[in-house]
């Protein structure tokens, strides 16, 4: 294997013509078949739901062939593979984006219209999969669809939750509920669950010695089967594997206990493995050190590091590892999976008889670190006690890992106190980020302000010691989804002006419609998609939500997990000072600018104050919807459960985006990304890929408000007292009062007590000391949408600039500064 980046744009031309054309009458033939053979029913008798898993499998069938070579080519030819290594990947909805990729779609809309089926009844009959939280999840996504439509070989890794992401409603106090989200209650055509590809996983027991060995000694073992999902590139004629394990049982029943009649005891170890793979962990950007989750984090990567050893290895007892990183390189999303480093190290050491040093030498060429956070409390740190229990071998290694890392530190002449503070293993605890950054060969922060504060702050003494393993990669988002699939208005558009389709799969091309925005007819046709997906949203939100949007209002969007660092308590506080001026009949007549305000997000269920922020949305919303007084002129809506779709039918309609995080907490953001390219505005801080964004997009298209990182730096030195900022604005103290004095609690001055304290008191992301600026640029937003075609022709601007933001930009970064391997030969 040569490993060799053939450098940068690493495909340029498509590969069109498909392998094997079907006509939408035989597409047709093939649902029917599926329908009778495998769903057992006749087109008569066939509703949406059938006729949607028979049409995913009969997609699924169609790209067999291609998986199949690809899987010969990613084994046999020289091209290394990149394994993606991640607790979570929000896929959304599989079927349109099969179709799309799989060039489909028209055949599919001729055969389902011949079955007698409108075919979005068809696509909508999908349930969706919420495998993730939010940004990362979703990240991991985009990168795959990519890598195929690339034509780079490459497997996700996951784990096949059994209830995906809560499902979210409100109570009548507006209060968040937590649902389960069992999203596997009908037929799931897209999985495969192949039962002969499983992989042993153990956990307990001890570490003893045999021969001058360490061997461990496992108490329990679970059994990991993969259930492959297919990742076809758009026009590549690659089709990739997303492998997710799922966690069963051994002992299928515990005869020794049944026979003792304690039957309910029998079948407790089945019940322990299955638990495994049981639910995602909701807390998103916040750590959770419970046993379970590392499990989960163990079970994942054990079975996918002797799955690669198995792909690429068939049937070798003795295979050369040395070779292992040639094969595959391993890229660890955040810290869920870095207990691969020291499980790929006991492998090469126990199961293969590798010495140290070899061993090493393989595990860090093998592995690359992707952060994504600053917050210290996102960093994931164990307990060893923990690891002793769980995983005792693997914590005897984490130490010899962490001697040989303060050896190599001491040599290097790095001080005493700064070896101290850099220590992977702690006496107690293990810090996990540590230890990808010295198990790894890279260390990429997701932005280019967050690498650069990455590099500062957060993994300072890294970035000192081992200067050469920083390296930055910026976000991207797949347009194939985010607006070809979702807005498919806003494409038709970009395909008129470019004259070609080529840009879906080389974005850079929307710098061609730069000349456009100069076109007043061009801009015009540009804002009628706009109105024209406002129509739809307004029609989605009726029947999703059964609300009453105008449609004639400017629509204001923050959706985005619930978190005080991304700050929805400033939106909400500016938008009831908006209300308020509004009441008093502060704004003239012709200064009245409708607005509608739409909130998503979803609360991690024990972040107090993430909820009770929920609420106030809610119980705000519910008041100024009320009120007579305002209507027409301002309305909030927050939609329940914020998920892949409510994005792709909200993102498209929305004009003005809100990316308002405090600066230097936002590692990067990528609804930002998908908002740009559909062609909203964004009012946002200089914060992750925000900073990106207007440099792209030109600052003069896009509101930028609030303090730099060096700013709130200095505040926090400075001593932070946000009362004085309460004091200073009449507006902000206006707005804290109506929440205090009960406004929006039916008069019940506690409702929101505890979020009025911590904002006075506390505001530990400083929302406060941005509001004056973020509600003093409302008036610049507000004169520009009085203008429409000003308006649009700096929407059609950020269209036309963020093209670099595209997941296949992304991708190629990572070919070239990390991973260094390309597409396969075609
Ligand atoms: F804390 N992100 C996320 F870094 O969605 F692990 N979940 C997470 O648990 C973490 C990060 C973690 C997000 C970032 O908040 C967002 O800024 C970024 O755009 C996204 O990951 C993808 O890089």
């Amino acid at each position: 294997k040569t490993g060799n980046y053939p450098g940068r744009k690493v495909r340029m031309t498509e590969i069109t013509a498909p392998k094997s054309p079907v006509t939408a009458e035989q597409f047709a033939d093939e649902i029917r078949e599926q329908l009778k053979y495998t769903q057992n029913v006749t087109p008569e008798q066939a509703t949406a739901a059938d006729v949607y898993v028979a049409a995913s499998k009969a997609v699924r069938n169609h790209l067999a062939d291609a998986w199949f070579k690809t899987q010969a080519d990613t084994v046999n030819g020289d091209t290394k593979a990149v394994g993606y290594l991640s607790a979570e990947f929000l896929m959304g909805k599989q079927l349109e984006n099969a179709l799309l990729n799989a060039g489909l779609t028209e055949q599919f809309d001729a055969a389902v219209e011949a079955l007698g089926f409108q075919p979005k009844d068809i696509v909508d009959a999908e349930y969706e999969p919420g495998l993730g939280n939010g940004g990362l999840g979703r990240l991991a996504a985009c990168f795959i669809d990519s890598l195929a439509s690339l034509g780079v070989p490459a497997f996700g890794y996951g784990i096949q939750y059994k209830y995906g992401i809560f499902k979210q409603t409100f109570d009548e106090n507006g209060k968040q509920v937590e649902t389960p989200d069992y999203w596997l209650t009908n037929e799931e055509p897209w999985g495969h669950i192949d039962y002969n590809r499983d992989q042993k996983v153990s956990f307990g027991g001890e570490v003893v010695e045999e021969n001058g060995k360490k061997v461990w000694k496992p108490a329990w073992s679970v059994r990991a089967v993969p259930v492959d999902y297919l990742v076809p590139g758009y026009k590549s004629q690659r089709v990739n594997t997303l492998r997710l394990w799922t966690a069963k049982s051994y002992d299928e029943f515990d005869l020794l206990a049944f026979n003792k009649s304690e039957y309910l005891d029998a079948v407790k170890p089945q019940v322990k493995a299955e638990n495994i793979s049981k639910i995602l962990y909701p807390e998103d950007s916040t750590k959770v050190g419970k046993e379970l989750r590392l499990e989960q984090q163990y079970f994942f990567v054990s079975a996918s590091l002797h799955d690669a050893i198995r792909v690429f290895y068939p049937g070798e007892a003795k295979p050369d590892l040395t070779t292992f990183p040639n094969k595959i390189t391993f890229q660890l999303n955040d810290t869920h999976p870095v207990i691969g480093i020291p499980e790929l190290m006991r492998i090469l050491i126990d199961e293969y008889d590798y010495d140290w040093d070899t061993a090493w030498g393989i595990t860090q060429k093998t592995f690359n670190y992707t952060c994504h956070t600053l917050l210290p409390e996102a960093l994931e740190v164990w307990p060893a006690s923990l690891i002793g229990e769980l995983l005792p071998r693997h914590l005897e290694i984490i130490k010899k890992i962490n001697e040989q890392f303060e050896d190599e530190l001491k040599d290097k002449g790095v001080a005493d106190e700064t070896i101290e503070r850099m220590r992977i293993y702690t006496g107690d605890a293990v810090r996990m980020a540590y230890l990808a950054t010295y198990g790894g060969s890279h260390v990429n922060g997701v932005a280019e302000l967050h690498s650069q504060l990455l590099k500062d702050v957060t993994l300072k003494d890294f970035s000192d010691a081992y200067p050469d393993k920083f390296t930055n990669v910026t976000n991207g988002v797949t347009p194939r989804r985010f607006i070809k699939l979702a807005n498919p208005g806003l494409s038709d558009l970009i395909t008129e002006g470019l004259g070609t389709d080529k840009w879906l799969s080389d974005l850079d091309l929307l710098q061609g419609l730069v000349p456009l925005a100069k076109d007043d007819e061009f801009v015009k046709k540009f804002a009628a998609v706009k109105q024209a997906n406002k129509h739809s949203f307004v029609a989605f939100a009726k029947q999703h939500y059964g609300i009453d949007v105008d449609e004639n209002t400017l629509f204001n969007t923050m959706v985005k997990r619930l978190h005080e660092y991304k700050r929805q308590s400033l939106k909400i506080l500016l938008v009831i000072s908006q209300y308020a001026a509004l009441k008093k009949g502060e704004v003239s007549a012709e200064e009245i600018l409708p607005r509608t305000v739409f909130f998503g997000a979803k609360a991690a269920p024990g972040y107090y104050l993430a909820k009770l922020t929920i609420e106030l949305i809610n119980n705000v919303s519910k008041v100024i919807n009320n009120d007579p007084d305002v209507k027409g002129k301002l309305a909030v809506h927050m939609l329940p459960n914020y998920n892949i779709e409510m994005a792709q039918n909200l993102i498209p309609a929305t004009e003005l985006d809100e990316q308002i995080s405090q600066a230097g907490k936002e590692a990067s953001g990528t609804g930002n990304m998908k908002f740009a390219l559909n062609g909203a505005l964004t009012v946002g801080t200089l914060d992750g890929a925000n900073v990106e964004i207007r440099e792209k997009v030109g600052a003069e298209n896009f509101f930028l408000f609030g303090m730099t990182v060096d700013e709130v730096e200095k505040l926090y030195a400075d001593g932070y007292d946000p009362a004085k900022y309460y004091e200073a604005d009449p507006r902000l103290k206006q707005a804290i009062e109506l929440v205090a004095n009960g406004t929006f609690s039916n008069g019940d001055r506690n409702a929101y007590a505890p979020l009025v304290a911590d904002w006075l008191t506390k505001d530990w992301f400083m929302a406060l000391a941005d509001f004056s600026s973020y509600a003093d640029i409302q008036a610049q937003i507000e004169k520009l949408y009085r203008d429409p075609l000003e308006w649009n022709r700096k929407a059609l601007l950020n269209v036309a600039n963020s093209g670099y933001f595209s997941s296949d930009r992304s991708m190629e970064d990572y070919l070239e500064r990390i991973w260094h391997t390309g597409p396969l030969a075609d």
